[in-house]
């Protein structure tokens, strides 16, 4: 019975599979579906070379698509050649053609690149695609205009390329009519909008070079600048005991871990994140559990880690790629996969100010630091900088952080490292305040990465006066941090109260007694 079961599973599985994902053109994408509304557009357009899907076999169709990816897009169709830019950016000498000729204006995306790689907006999209390929402007602004309900919302510098196209039919509303012009561009929909210019005014394609993910991937920019942030510091490294910036003035990282992120994904969301930030904080680390069926068991906890460190990036805050080893403590155990997971990031990232790589949360049981930690960490440092060869990078230690002693005795020999030490003020007092003391006059730099006003379980407390020592001490010794978690759990070191909703930002009221305390250090 359970066989027969399995079997049919089995086979709706590859059913699904097979059938599932095959565009017109041949071209297979395991998130295109035979009947979505945008399969038979997506593979011409993917067929043509006009754009292309992503290397884990996606195309993510709902995903926004950026003012450089577009321009560009275009650009190739036309056979338009690339300037020179100073921006560095993959895209760079297309958007300065692109602005050169018109098809915007530099108040609309300016040439600095910090712009190129947010979504365009749609009203901007159709002026560039129009100028790009229409031959013909004519419209009647009353008939057009009656067709857009939200045509308030269109800004009037629009006029004159988004009512040709609805001339055309280039462009048309959604189901209730409207524009939307401030709103982003699908991926899905820049095929369809593009594609349809294309029928329109008799344009074939014959030799385009597609627009491929990988050059969109990365690097990342940020989109606000804070104080304290990447934009103000850029690429952090460590000098003597201190984190500095690229100045060379000494800085201190302050922020909150996530909780694991394979249980609470939604409060490492763009929104949450921009919330913390708006906190004061500088910093957020994503707790990536290996083992609890984190990534050991299910490798998609990656794209939510992907997701969030671009977000954080974005946002102008640093970002913290933490290898959450916990319940299994030999770093050792998951090596291979540690380093495969660490040479993507590093391939992924090593253009990306801001991101700095975490390679064992915390080792515990019967290990050592020399022979377990330390070696582990070598392999994983060279991996990482043999592609990233200035990447900053945290290690921990045996006993959840607290052997620092053995660090002492036998430290790593690499530039710009820090080592981690973590505290649950119920639990760990001013013993092991000494020993960050020992290690810091020995010239061990130190990283607060993981802390909670709980005990070590996460819960009891909270221990505010012990937690305030703590602040205080690391707060002298400019020793970075980030405190444990941003989520809503029912528990004590927990930032957040149950229920809490950080789409709309954090509220006090939404905010736990730790999560206070917290918060009200963040800019001390
Ligand atoms: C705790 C969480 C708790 C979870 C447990 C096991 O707070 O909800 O059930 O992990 O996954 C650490 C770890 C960190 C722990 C935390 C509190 O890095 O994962 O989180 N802690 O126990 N080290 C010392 C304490």
């Amino acid at each position: 019975m359970k066989k027969i079961k399995l079997t049919a599973i089995l086979l709706i599985f590859i059913f699904t599979i097979a059938t599932g994902c095959i565009s017109a053109s041949g071209k297979t994408f395991t998130d295109v579906k035979p009947d979505a509304w945008y399969h038979a557009t997506v593979g011409e357009m993917t067929e043509k070379g006009i754009l292309s899907g992503y290397s884990d076999g996606s195309f993510r169709p709902n995903a926004p698509i950026t003012s450089a990816e577009f321009t560009a897009i275009l650009c190739r169709i036309k056979s338009v050649q690339p300037k020179s830019s100073q921006t560095g950016h993959w895209a760079g000498g297309y958007m300065q053609s692109a602005l050169d000729m018109g098809w915007y204006d530099y108040d609309e995306i300016p040439p600095t690149g910090e712009k190129y790689d947010m979504p365009i907006q749609r009203q901007l999209a159709v002026k560039i695609l129009m100028k790009a390929l229409a031959d013909s402007f004519s419209y009647d602004y009353n008939i057009e205009s009656a067709k857009i309900k939200d045509f308030s919302a269109l800004s009037g510098r629009y006029y004159d390329t988004v009512l040709p196209a609805y001339s055309a039919g280039i462009v048309g509303g959604d189901e209730k009519g409207n524009f939307d012009p401030a709103g982003s561009l699908t991926r899905a929909e820049a095929c369809t909008v593009i594609k349809k210019a294309l029928d329109k005014y008799g344009i074939a394609v014959t030799d385009t070079e597609a627009v491929t993910p990988a050059e969109t991937e990365k690097p990342v920019s940020y989109e606000t600048s804070r104080s304290g942030g990447i934009s103000a510091n850029g690429d952090l490294h460590v000098e003597g005991t201190r984190l500095c910036n690229e100045k060379g003035e000494a800085v201190v990282l302050k922020g909150m871990s996530s909780h694991g992120i394979q249980w609470f994904p939604q409060f490492i969301t763009n929104d949450c994140i921009k919330a913390v930030g708006d906190r004061g904080a500088n910093v957020m680390r994503f707790a990536m559990y290996t083992e609890e069926n984190g990534y050991i068991a299910n490798n998609s906890v990656k794209d939510t880690l992907i997701n969030a460190v671009d977000n954080t990036v974005k946002n102008d805050m640093y970002a913290i790629i933490d290898w959450h080893i916990l319940s299994d403590g030999d770093p050792m155990k998951h090596g291979d996969e540690a380093e495969a997971f660490f040479r993507e990031m590093a391939e992924r990232y090593k253009d990306t100010k801001g991101v700095i790589y975490e390679i064992c949360n915390e080792p515990n049981g019967n290990i050592t630091w020399s022979s377990n930690v330390k070696p582990y960490a070598e392999r994983i440092i060279s991996a990482i900088r043999s592609i990233d060869d200035n990447a900053l990078i945290l290690v921990g230690n045996p006993q959840w952080c607290q052997d620092l002693d053995s660090v002492v005795a036998d430290r790593l020999n690499y530039d710009n490292i820090m080592y981690t030490c973590h505290f649950y003020a119920g639990t760990h007092t001013q013993w092991l305040r000494d020993r960050v003391s020992n290690a810091v006059n020995n010239g061990i730099p130190i990283f607060v990465s993981e802390w909670g006003t709980s005990d070590a379980s996460g819960n009891g407390g909270v221990f505010a006066e012990e937690t305030q020592r703590w602040l205080d001490f690391m707060r002298a010794n400019g020793i970075s941090w980030c405190n444990w978690s941003l989520c809503d759990k029912n528990e004590t070191s927990a930032a957040l109260l149950p229920g809490a909703n950080a789409s709309d930002g954090l509220s006090d009221s939404e905010l736990s007694q730790s999560g206070k305390i917290v918060f009200g250090h963040m800019q001390k």
